[in-house]
């Protein structure tokens, strides 16, 4: 499939109507005449728009449709070989000084930035035509909301925004009832979607964002990483909340107590499954509910408490390893109305990937668009495969989704994928001491960024990749928050991902993840105990409700709790060294975070 589409001619009426906003009008003539596109197509969300895209998408090429029986509303589309994944090497942020955007972050000077941009837009979209999507971030009526505008030559973006966000005339009427005017200007062009003319710019003081040279979701859905997170942490900071690289669950217990819990995990770690989690048979009357999957918006509401909303309307999950089994509200949720990219096609019309139910079929097409049967030694999905779905097709979206002052968080959870080292579970002393284990987070890479896959690196609250500014700055802004809450939420970390000597992973994870979210929400309630570890506070083996696990012994169980004095010293080690590369931003709370726990071992 070829992503670069010469310019459609939609029938009267449509794309016509540009909003009557003053700003927003300059800047898109402002950017039609520097990408001279052969026309502008101002969306609306509407049904009839989405209906006559979907149609010139695939006359173009640019989708296929699935199956109706099979996968009724749904369509496939193949990105180029050479735009899977999210490019953190070639994604800046552009502040006036280096110092704003910090060690962690590439950074670039603003002016320099927006002139080498200017000429690679330059008659960028002659020929194509330049979609407007207006859009909004959280609930209309939230008020954390933020508008945006994205303009794009890609008429996969506009199908994708549409999924995503709450997308048309909803945030045209936010932002004349705006009182600041805020909003965001995203621009993106497909270019020639070469790597080589490929740059994800952020410019966090002008609310503004420039994408060239890719089609892939994280790099080109401006309202997502970019916006939500990037540009949504330097707001954050600025304005008193957090935007955070979060999943929100609700969890509710067979006497109907709820409780909301947040949880940072780095990409492809489990996020879209631990947000629609089954409990076990043994947890019986539990239910878990799906606030959002990737991104949170906190903000200290007037009870005194941290409250989250989902900026997005949908999930752009990864796709391999989905099945019944392992996600069966994902499954669900994808059986229709789905936009796939780079899954397998089989020769009936339905998509297949790696790690779905059932035997594989006899013969596909793969990701590439290469034929693929079982026997290829090829991967048929690519493994950061992806779909996007509303998340109205949830079927445990939880009832509070919409509410603008968003859900109070009684939980912050921390994880990544650790081979070693970390305990299945274990809780942070306080706020502070919570920050720092969201600060010191690490995880082994996986396939969501491109590079090398398996090596532990830091990756803190999981916004290594995301944080709009300074790492150091974004720890105080987290220190900060604690105290201004008269009711914290208590921190925790996770590590579903330990493996024993053999290699094999200790804990099986999936629905069984809601043990520990009891754990968790008993301490909340104050009435579960614990061990307590120099790292925190460890359950006790007979904390944690085990029975009817097939694989995980009281011995396993043991182990995976288990704090090891050799793994820690080392552990303390990259963590030390990780603050030193962030200089004299770090707040010296945590490096005394740090001083403490090694004292504790010591002791
Ligand atoms: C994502 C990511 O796509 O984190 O959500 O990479
Ligand atoms: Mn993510």
């Amino acid at each position: 499939m070829d992503n670069l589409a010469p310019a459609i001619t939609p029938p009267r009426g449509l794309g016509t109507n540009p909003p009557m906003h003053r700003g927003v009008l300059n800047w898109v003539q402002e950017v039609a005449r520097l990408t001279q596109p052969e026309n502008i197509f101002w969306c609306d969300g509407s049904a009839e728009e989405n209906t006559y895209l979907l149609e010139e998408a695939q006359r173009q090429g640019i989708v296929h449709k699935l199956n109706e029986e099979k996968v009724p509303g749904s369509y496939l589309h193949r990105s180029n070989t050479n735009d899977v994944a999210r490019v953190e090497q070639f994604t800046f942020i552009c502040t006036p000084t280096k110092a704003e955007a910090g060690p962690t972050n590439n950074w670039a000077e603003p002016a320099e930035t927006y002139l080498k941009l200017n000429g690679m837009l330059k008659g960028a979209m002659e020929g194509r035509t330049m979609f407007v999507i207006p859009y909004i971030m959280g609930p209309p009526d939230s008020p954390l909301a933020k508008v945006g505008f994205e303009i794009t030559d890609s008429i996969y973006v506009v199908l994708s925004m549409r999924i995503m966000t709450r997308m048309g005339d909803v945030a045209v009427q936010r932002l004349e009832g705006s009182e600041n005017g805020e909003w965001n200007r995203g621009v993106h062009s497909l270019l020639d979607v070469n790597p080589d003319r490929r740059l994800i710019c952020h410019f966090p003081q002008d609310n503004a964002i420039i994408s060239v040279g890719s089609g892939y979701g994280g790099n080109v859905l401006l309202s997502k990483k970019c916006l939500a997170l990037r540009i949504g942490s330097y707001l954050a900071r600025q304005q008193g909340w957090l935007a955070e690289h979060m999943l929100i669950l609700g969890v509710e217990s067979p006497e109907g107590q709820k409780h909301y819990v947040a949880a940072a995990f780095p990409s492809a770690c489990g996020k879209t499954n631990f947000a629609m989690l089954i409990p076990p048979e043994r947890f019986q009357g539990w239910k878990v509910t799906t606030v959002g999957d990737d991104i949170a918006w906190m903000q200290i509401a007037e009870d005194g408490r941290l409250h989250a909303v989902n900026p997005e309307n949908g999930y752009f999950g990864v796709v391999p390893g989905t099945s019944h089994k392992s996600n069966a509200n994902a499954m669900k949720s994808i059986e229709r109305d789905t936009l796939y990219t780079n899954v397998a096609l089989t020769d009936d019309g339905d998509v297949w990937w790696e790690g779905k139910d059932g035997a594989p079929p006899a013969h596909a097409i793969d990701w590439k668009g290469a034929d693929w049967t079982p026997e290829s030694k090829k991967k048929a999905a690519h493994p950061n495969s992806r779909f996007a779905v509303p998340m109205r097709n949830n079927p445990v979206l939880d009832p509070e989704v919409e509410k603008g002052e968003g859900v109070p968080i009684s939980a912050i959870i921390f994880g990544g994928r650790r081979s070693n080292t970390m305990p299945l579970v274990f809780q942070a002393r306080d706020w502070e001491h919570g920050t720092f284990l969201g600060a010191t987070m690490a995880s082994e890479t996986t396939a969501a960024a491109t590079g090398a896959v398996g090596q532990v690196r830091r990756d803190p609250m999981a916004m290594l990749p995301f944080c709009g500014y300074n790492m150091g700055q974004y720890f105080r802004h987290w220190l900060k928050i604690g105290p201004r809450l008269k009711n914290p939420p208590l921190i925790f970390h996770v590590n579903w991902f330990r493996k024993g000597a053999d290699g094999k992973f200790l804990w099986p994870g999936f629905g069984h993840n809601m043990r520990v979210l009891e754990w968790i929400i008993d301490r909340c309630e104050g009435r579960v105990g614990a061990n307590e570890a120099p790292i925190g506070f460890v359950p006790r083996p007979e904390d944690l409700d085990i029975e009817g696990m097939q694989n995980v012994s009281s011995a396993t169980l043991t182990e995976l709790l288990s704090v090891k004095a050799d793994e820690w010293e080392k552990e303390l080690e990259g963590q030390e060294k990780f603050f030193k590369t962030l200089g004299s931003d770090l707040p010296e709370e945590l490096n005394a975070q740090h001083d403490k726990v090694a004292a504790r071992f010591k002791s």
